[in-house]
């Protein structure tokens, strides 16, 4: 496919991937990925999309991250101490100083509206086509028809981990497991993972993380999720902290937004709405996994505040940490499906690697 993209009024049409290695080639990252960013956003191309991915993986191995934050987490004074369980917020009144509040000492932060009716309809669309081409990719079908929507992310040799390395439909590693779940991972998806960070800038998103973290964030690849729960399924993923797997000493915020109305005829989440200073022991007597957590713990953790099912309507959104004690609910009388984004943001100073990091 043939570009043609001006930079700047001096520039002239330029190829935006060209551009971009350049770029790279004198070592900023950064800027390659604002510069295909900008370019993908005004004339959308696969190819860039694609690149972009790559980039946003690799970013992370050239650079050396810092924290405006010494010392985790930085103290916060208590905005919602009359607030028993979550604190609920409008869109209007979210601010750095409010989350980490919330987070800090209750747990979580819910934000009504934090994107429009047609945003989180926008979104749908595209956990539909992720999900269409993810299904018709591991039935064998060329993966050449799924791109944009799914093109399987490879992790970077410098990892010299296997998991990603390579994609085949017999063995997909974890993302079986994942979309099992009623999932598929973002970074699959490279017209999806632009239609999000197009969705969380123009919502001020990244900027919000970025002062909640101290620095510019970095997503999961593992963990970075379009979700698609089933009414009927059994997709349950059992009550858990992520902290338990995702390793010590990060610096983490989740923003779970969801896409349609749930809780009441369309699977949710539980939550313990309270601020635990703790991991949780985990696979203990009736956890459903090694990483999860008893019900019998649970109710140990919550007995002075029960745990809650939680209820959105479509483009309402939650915010939390690796500390937060939640699970997937699906309860019997539900009617219609839950689509939801998962999108796990890190400091990059302190990244876990093997969460496999995408610069935002
Ligand atoms: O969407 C769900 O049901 C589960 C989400 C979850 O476990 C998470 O955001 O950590």
């Amino acid at each position: 496919m043939a570009f043609t993209w001006r930079f700047g009024k001096k520039s002239g049409p330029t190829d935006p991937i060209a551009h971009a290695e350049r770029l790279v080639q004198s070592g900023k990252f950064l800027q390659a990925i604002d510069s295909l960013t900008q370019a993908n956003s005004a004339s959308p191309s696969p190819a860039v999309e694609a690149r972009l991915i790559e980039l946003r993986h690799e970013a992370l191995f050239h650079l050396s991250p810092k924290s405006s934050f010494p010392t985790w987490p930085p103290a916060t004074t208590n905005l919602f101490s009359d607030v028993v369980g979550i604190p609920e917020i409008s869109r209007d009144e979210l601010n750095v100083e409010k989350l980490r509040s919330a987070i800090l000492n209750n747990g979580s932060l819910i934000v009504r509206n934090l994107i429009t009716p047609s945003e989180a309809q926008a979104a749908i669309d595209d956990v539909n086509s992720s999900f269409e081409k993810y299904d018709d990719a591991i039935v064998g079908k060329p993966l050449e028809d799924s791109a944009p929507w799914f093109v399987p992310f490879k992790s970077s040799e410098q990892l010299g981990v296997t998991e990603f390395s390579a994609w085949s439909p017999e063995d997909q590693g974890s993302r079986h497991w994942v979309r099992d779940g009623g999932g598929v991972l973002a970074a699959d998806s490279p017209r999806t993972f632009s239609h999000l960070i197009e969705l969380f800038q123009n919502n001020s998103i990244i900027s919000l993380i970025q002062a909640y973290l101290g620095e510019r964030p970095a997503l999961s690849v593992k963990k970075t999720t379009l979700r698609r729960v089933a009414c009927g399924g059994d997709t349950a993923n059992g009550w858990h902290q992520d902290g338990a797997f995702l390793g010590e000493g990060i610096r983490t915020i989740n923003l779970w937004i969801a896409l349609t109305d749930c809780g009441v005829d369309a699977p949710t989440m539980d939550m313990v709405p309270k601020r635990l200073h703790e991991i949780a022991p985990t696979g203990t007597h009736g956890a459903a996994f090694d990483w999860s957590v008893s019900r019998e713990i649970v109710d140990e953790c919550s007995a002075d505040l029960p745990p809650v099912r939680l209820q959105f309507k479509a483009g309402d959104a939650i915010l939390f940490d690796e500390m937060n004690l939640h699970c997937t609910a699906i309860a019997p009388g539900m009617t219609k499906d839950r689509y939801a984004i998962e999108a796990w943001f890190f400091a990059p100073s302190c990244y876990p690697m093997n969460q496999l990091p995408l610069m935002v």
